[in-house]
């Protein structure tokens, strides 16, 4: 049986990445596109010159051509560019956006049985406008953050109780933005959830709410330490989590920006929802129910989301 072909749209940091840790899980062939000439095509031979010593089995192909991306089961896509210090991901809706309607088609063209995968920010409002132009289906389209997020909340968590990240499951909600709702009430230590630690007295609510905002602040305290460009380890290996589970049916319960027809109370948009991941990519939504306190911050972060699309229909005439 042939090799699983995933394209990778975007060559800089976290697209690197990807076809990285791509290769070397061994989950198909990669072809890194990017219109930055050399670039893919570099990375492409660099990772390829390490399977000998790493003993993948993977093929690695660098491209300015959408055609080579034919026939491909996954697209993962960074194209754009990344915040700087000072900016919000907001920042980067105008110029991000072209580049999304030529995503859009050369997907659309070339690769529209795929599961597209988008990471490109302003995240919500950049998954919502490829959908649009690559005319695919909602469920075949989505955003990685959610996964990102949540690990950032995990490790955050796992630091202040001294117990392994492994047992640490959280989920953080809505927009990729400030508004982001990392849920207290459905994470767990082991299946403990956390206001039951603070019960016990392994915590307290102020340090959880510290938290809380370290983790809405998490891609911030990256670029200010980084300085010129977002953070890529993590991102890559959240989404390369997201295709390992289309590629192998694996039915994961991961939160992403997906397409809200009615769940959770929000009708005809994308935004961060717990969903199930498997062949028929976003499978399911986790219809979860929020309390009083949970639904204002959720509702809140969906305007915010609504705010951007909106932008993008002021911008481009077509998503109007
Ligand atoms: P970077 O290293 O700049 O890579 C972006 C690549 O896109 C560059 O190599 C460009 O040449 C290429 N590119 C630009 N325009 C096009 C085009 N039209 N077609 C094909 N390629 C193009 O950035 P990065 O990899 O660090 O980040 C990529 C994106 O991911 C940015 O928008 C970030 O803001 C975003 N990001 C999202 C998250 C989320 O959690 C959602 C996290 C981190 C970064």
């Amino acid at each position: 049986m042939a090799r699983p072909k995933i394209a990778l749209i975007g060559a800089g940091q976290i697209g690197g990445t990807l076809a990285h840790l791509a290769a070397m899980k061994e989950l198909g062939d990669v072809v890194l596109f990017d219109i930055a000439e050399g670039t893919p095509e570099g990375k492409a031979l660099d990772i390829a010159e390490s399977g000998p010593s790493e003993g993948f089995d993977a093929k690695l192909k660098g491209t300015q051509d959408y055609a080579d991306i034919a026939g491909a089961d996954v697209c993962i896509v960074t194209a754009g560019v990344p915040r700087k210090p000072g900016m919000s991901r907001d920042d980067l809706l105008g110029i991000n956006l072209k580049v999304m309607k030529s995503v859009g088609e050369g997907i659309a063209a070339n690769a529209p049985d795929a599961f597209v995968i988008c990471i490109t920010n302003p995240l919500d409002a950049m998954v919502w406008a490829l959908r649009e132009f690559s005319g695919l289906p909602h469920n075949k389209v989505c955003g990685m953050a959610g996964v990102l997020d949540s690990a950032r909340f995990r490790h955050f968590l796992s630091l202040e109780f001294g117990v392994s990240m492994k047992d640490v499951s959280a989920f953080v909600l809505g927009g990729h933005g400030d508004t982001m709702v990392p849920s207290v009430r459905y994470s767990t230590v082991a299946g403990v959830p956390l206001p039951d630690l603070i019960e016990m007295g392994w915590t307290t609510k102020e340090k959880l709410d510290a938290i809380v905002q370290r983790t809405r602040d998490g891609g911030a305290e990256i670029v200010g330490l980084l300085k010129t460009g977002s953070a890529f380890y993590a991102p890559a290996t959240s989404a390369i989590e997201m295709a390992e589970a289309f590629l192998k049916d694996q039915k994961r319960v991961l939160p992403c920006a997906a397409w809200c027809d009615g769940e959770l109370g929000v009708k005809g948009m994308y935004v961060g929802v717990p969903t199930v991941i498997g062949a028929g990519g976003i499978e399911k939504i986790v219809n979860i129910k929020l309390n009083k306190e949970e639904q204002e911050m959720f509702d809140k972060s969906v305007e915010a989301v609504k705010g951007l699309v909106d932008a993008c229909k002021g911008i481009d005439d077509s998503l109007a």
